[in-house]
Parts: C-alpha cells; structure tokens; sequence
C-alpha cells in the first residue's frame, strides 16, 4: 500500500497537524535553506566522533555493510504538515553508540550536514528503537530532495531534527543548539505535546 492510498484517522495526528501525502522534496516543493546538496557518493564520507573512543570514517559501501533495519513511522514537520507510515530503512542509532563507544561524558550528540545545517539531540533522546540514520524510504533510496544519501529520522520530534544529508555526527559533553534551535523553535520538539517553539 503506498501512503498515498491511506485513510488518515484524526487519533494518528498529533495537536495542530494536517496529513499530506508525500515527503516535500527540498528545492523543488520547498526551498531550501541553502542550496541542495548534490553529493557524489565515490568521495562521501561519514565522519563520527567527538567523546567517543573509537572515532569511525566510513565510506558509502562501508555504511550500506553495516546491519540494517526498517522502521515505520509518522514524519511530522513543525509547520503543520505530516506524512504518514513511511517506511525507512538504514541503520539504527543505536548501531552506532556501540559502534564508536562514547566516553562517560558525551550526553548529546550534533549533526553537521552538506548544506551547512545543524541540529542536536541528547544522546538518551537518540536511543529510542524508532531513530535511524536512513538511506531508504518506502523501498527506495532516498532522493536529494530528502536528504540522500543519508539522513536522521526522529519521529517523536518535529523534523528539523531529523537532520538531511548527514556528514558528520558529533559526541559532545554539552548541548549545542542546532540552526532553528538557534532561531526560536524548540529544543525538545515533542510532536504529541505541541512543543513548537523556545520558551
Ligand atoms: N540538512 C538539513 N536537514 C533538514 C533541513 C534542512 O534545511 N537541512 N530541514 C528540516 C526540516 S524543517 C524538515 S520539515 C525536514 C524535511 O524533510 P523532507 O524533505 O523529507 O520532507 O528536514 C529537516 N532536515
Ligand atoms: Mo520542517
């Protein structure tokens, strides 16, 4: 079944969302902060470290190796729009904190990305089975338009957390605010509270 074909039941919605029926491609159904990135994946490299002890540089090949997991959920944007069931595929989180092993004092975790975009989460926040780091949905690798090759998804929080194309992840003892955390929404972003905007 394609999300598109749904039925969208009010109980799936968090306070203040409307369903739509497809992901915005950046640049072509929404602008873009800066430029899309286009991204040539022979020189891509995922840089991961920080406060961690085994710092890790992988290649696109070395990433797709990696054990991967599916996970469906509801993607919602701050702006009132949300998709639902999409079906991502990629590598959990989790995979990841075993994988690099943080020291005592990493408690949050920044994204960098190919566009110059930020965003954080607390590496606690960041453990929940649903967020991966994603290089498919709904059967397909993703587009540049959402983020290819690889990008976070969080779907408890509104989506400028889930950071597109994902560079370079970051282990870090203090919290820094990613680029709309700077300017005004929240940092804790709970979809099902409302939570859209810094207090
Ligand atoms: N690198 C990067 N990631 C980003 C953004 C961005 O501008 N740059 N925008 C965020 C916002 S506000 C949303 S709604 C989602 C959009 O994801 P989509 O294109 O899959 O709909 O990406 C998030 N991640
Ligand atoms: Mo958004």
């Amino acid at each position: 079944m394609r999300s598109e074909d749904k039925d969208v039941n009010s109980q799936d919605l968090p306070p203040g969302q409307r369903a739509i029926k497809r992901l915005l491609r950046w640049g072509t159904d929404h602008p873009a902060i800066a430029s899309v990135p286009r991204i040539d994946l022979k020189k891509w490299l995922l840089v991961i470290g920080g406060e961690v002890r085994k710092p890790a540089k992988l290649r696109w090949n070395e990433l797709l190796e990696l054990p991967a997991v599916e996970s469906v959920s509801d993607f919602h944007c701050v702006e009132g729009w949300s998709v639902l069931g999409l079906k991502w595929e990629g590598v959990s989180f989790k995979y990841i904190v075993e994988l690099v092993e943080p020291n005592e004092n990493a408690e949050f975790v920044l994204f960098n990305c190919a566009d110059g975009y930020t965003t954080s989460l607390s590496l606690k926040e960041l453990s929940q089975d649903n967020v991966i780091l994603a290089y498919k949905v709904d059967g397909r690798y993703l587009e540049e338009g959402i983020g290819a090759p690889l990008r976070l998804v969080v779907p408890d929080k509104y989506a400028y957390k889930s950071a597109m194309w994902i560079t370079g992840i970051e282990f870090t003892p203090k919290k820094e605010l990613g680029y709309w955390e700077k300017r005004g929404y929240s940092d804790t972003a709970d979809v099902w509270k409302n939570d859209r905007y810094s207090r």
